[in-house]
Parts: C-alpha cells; structure tokens; sequence
C-alpha cells in the first residue's frame, strides 16, 4: 500500500463502496484483479508535441499539430524516457509505451526513414525490457521531405511511393525486433496522412495505389507472436479536409481482406460519431483491433483524454462482452499547452477510469433486464448506476498500486516540473 497521508480514509471510503458494489452483486476485489490485467499503451509523442530526434520536419505536412509552449520539452531520448518514467509511476497498473520512427536514435549520424534498423531502437527496447514494458511502434509518414503534396504511400510517383513502402517495411522489423526482445508482441501501426485540401477529381486511383502500396507493405510475414500489424483510418486533417485516401472504409476492407488489425482513433470520424458503436460490429470481422482514445473537439482530434461519455462508452463497448485480449488500448493526444507530463496522466488515468467504471457496472443484471424486454429497468439502472461510489474504488486501486490517488499525483509532478523540466 502506498504511504500516502490520510491512507485510512482511503481504506474506509473503499469498504463502504464495496459494500455498496455487492448489494448489486458486484465483487470490487474482483474488478480491481480484472483491471490489473489491462495495458494501455501510452503514445511517447505527447512528451514532446510529435517532435522526434531527426531535427527539422514540420508535422502539419502530415495534417496534425500540436499548439502551446509550456516549457521543460525534452531534448533527447534520455529526456524523453525520464519523463515518461515519471508519467508512468503516477498511473496506475502495468502498460506499454508507443513508439514513432522519429524517435530514432541514430547517433548524431543521419539515417533517413527507410534505412532505419533495429539497432537504432537499441536503447529504447534496454530501456523497455529494464521498465517491464511492451512496446508498440509506428512508421512516421510526416515531418519529412519525401511527403510530397501531401502523399506518400499512395503518390502516383513510385519514388515517393517506394521511399515510405520501404520505411513501414523497415518499421514492421523494428516491431518484430521488440516482439522478441521483449516476449510480448508489437503492435505496429501504419497510419499516413494522404489526402486532398480540395475535392478530388478522382477519388478511386489514389486508393487503388494505396491498396498496392501496402500489399508491398505487407508482403513479408512476419510471425504474430512477435509483430502485429494495423492500419489507421481518418476522416480529415489540416489541408486533407476535403478527402483522405485511408478513409475508415478503405481500411475496415483492408484489414478484412488482408487479415491485419484494425486502429480506431477516437478524433478521426465526424464529431457525433462514436468509435465505441464500431468496436462490436469490426470485431464479428476482424480478430482484433487497437484503439488509439484521444478526445476531439471540433476540427481537432487531439486533445487529452479525459473521462466523458465518449470514453466510457469505449470502455463500455469492450468491458460488455469481453473483449480486453482483441481490443489493444492506446491513447493518441498532443498537446503543449500545459505540462506534457500532467497531460499522459490526465489521459492515462481517465482512459483506465473509464474501464474501472465499466467494469463495475452488474452488466449480467442490465442484459438481462434487456433480455426480458424491461427496457425501464435497463434505463432506470443505467441512469442510477452513474451516482455510484466508483471514485472510491479508483483511489484504493491507486493506493495499491502505489501511485497517489486522484488530488495527490499533481504535487509529484509540479515537484519534477520545478527540479527537472524548468531546469532544461
Ligand atoms: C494522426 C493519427 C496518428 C498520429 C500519430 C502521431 O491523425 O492519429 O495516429 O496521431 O501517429
Ligand atoms: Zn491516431
């Protein structure tokens, strides 16, 4: 148990709540058990708003952006990794990290993207493997020279094209070289910003390329046990608003046809669409999907996760049925306008309440009530079920897991932020 002031308070208000969670039939030291087994894997790019080690590079060519100045941005993978260190001690249970292809450490020598190799992610998987962390990875098609008009792999110039086939196909080893290092496998993601600022005249050949383009992509097997792929849809970016060639469609066929993964990300489909209502329809399809939660609001897609309604109906979509081993969860934010630190908790801990509070819902009671046709108790328990104690719940799970609970973390980072960050 973590030495926290006012442990004993923490104690009580949990065996009153639990006491509360069984009159529903619902055992919280069992749902503390079930939610220890859920990795999140948190994204390394909200440390330094997408930046990467390569120098140079302008992200908005890959139609995202991150806004803000807050200082103590790190400058190098050390940086990097000590901050996330400090993120991951201040959230609960054991994840993963999500790496990008920009994160490379090349030695001050200059590797381009599709000459990138294993050993140039040497230190992140020594350090994964001494954290007890998974890793996750990504090809980077943004920030970078080779996107041209805003194409890469689906450009009609097969120089552009082969340059980024070759670099997600140097991704997928990177993934594989994880996988085995560190016994769990990576999840290798390939999302590319590809589309048009205006209405397309032709809207089929560019996904007609794509389709190829990742054919070549994919074309090596590589074994599961170590590397997974999937690919990302999106609706729109900045200057691809009027057509992304990776359309949601595009790849729900791919990853069908192809037998790959599956990523939805939260902010990449109109603002009152939900990814959580695609989690049980995808999944009688697709063996297993990755989520990347973020929060949108209007045209941005990226803004910190926090607990509302379209996270906990995420949750809610895996929790019901149990999907926690086909459903990899992952947060995906950007944003520089508050401590970046705060930020993966602030995302971390609301996508990790979301499932707690998912998970204590007596969702056998609610089927059931829906089973019989009692849609008035369906709702009636749904709306009661929200005014339940489930705070107490994730502040003793924070406690035993020895991170401060929910009013406590923000000390330890404003601690860092005054001997670390401002220093840099
Ligand atoms: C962009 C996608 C993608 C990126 C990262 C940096 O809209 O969500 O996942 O956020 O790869
Ligand atoms: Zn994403």
């Amino acid at each position: 148990m973590a030495k926290i002031d006012n442990a004993k308070t923490y104690e009580h208000a949990y065996e009153q709540a639990k006491d509360i969670f069984a009159l529903l039939g619902v055992d919280t030291d069992e749902i503390l058990n079930q939610l220890q087994k859920i990795p999140v894997s948190m994204h390394c790019w909200q440390g330094d708003d997408v930046g990467g080690f390569e120098g140079g590079g302008d992200i908005t060519d890959g139609g995202i952006m991150a806004t803000g100045d807050y200082p103590g941005k790190p400058g190098n993978a050390d940086e990097l990794r000590r901050d996330i260190e400090t993120a991951l001690s201040l959230v609960p249970g054991k994840h993963r990290l999500n790496l990008h292809a920009i994160y490379a450490e090349t030695n001050g020598k200059k590797v381009d993207r599709n000459e990138l190799e294993p050993t140039h992610f040497k230190n992140w998987c020594d350090w994964a493997k001494e954290q007890e962390l998974g890793l996750d990875f990504n090809p980077s098609c943004f920030a970078h020279p080779m996107v041209k008009e805003g194409l890469t792999l689906a450009s009609r110039d097969p120089n552009v094209r082969n340059f980024w086939i070759e670099h997600c196909i140097a991704s997928r080893k990177i993934g594989e070289y994880f996988g085995k290092e560190l016994n769990t496998a990576c999840i290798t993601n390939v999302w590319i910003p590809d589309g048009y600022k205006d209405t397309p005249a032709d809207r089929y050949a560019p996904r007609e390329i794509l389709k190829q383009a990742l054919d070549k992509v994919f074309a090596e097997k590589i074994d599961p046990k170590h590397n997974k792929d999937t690919v990302e849809s999106k609706l729109f970016g900045i200057g691809s608003e009027s057509y992304v060639v990776g359309s949601f469609e595009f790849y729900l066929g791919y990853a069908i046809e192809k037998n790959v993964l599956l990523t939805l990300d939260s902010g990449h489909f109109h603002p009152t669409e939900s990814i959580a209502d695609k989690i049980s329809s995808v999944l009688l399809y697709i063996d297993e999907i990755m989520l990347h939660i973020s929060r949108g609001v209007r045209w941005d897609s990226d803004h910190i996760v926090t607990l509302n309604d379209d996270s906990l109906a995420i949750a809610r979509a895996v929790i019901q049925n149990g999907f926690q081993s086909r459903v990899h969860a992952g947060t995906d934010f950007f944003d520089a306008s508050v401590n970046r630190i705060a930020a993966w908790i602030i995302g971390m801990r609301s996508v990790l309440k979301a499932y707690l509070n998912a998970l204590l819902e007596p969702s056998n009671t609610l089927k059931e009530a829906e089973k019989n046709g009692n849609l008035t108790k369906r709702l009636a328990m749904m709306e009661d079920i929200k005014s339940l104690p489930s705070g107490a719940i994730w502040n003793y799970y924070c406690l035993k897991n020895n991170v401060p609970p929910d009013g406590k973390w923000l000390e330890k980072v404003e601690q860092y932020e005054k001997e670390v960050l401002l220093k840099r």
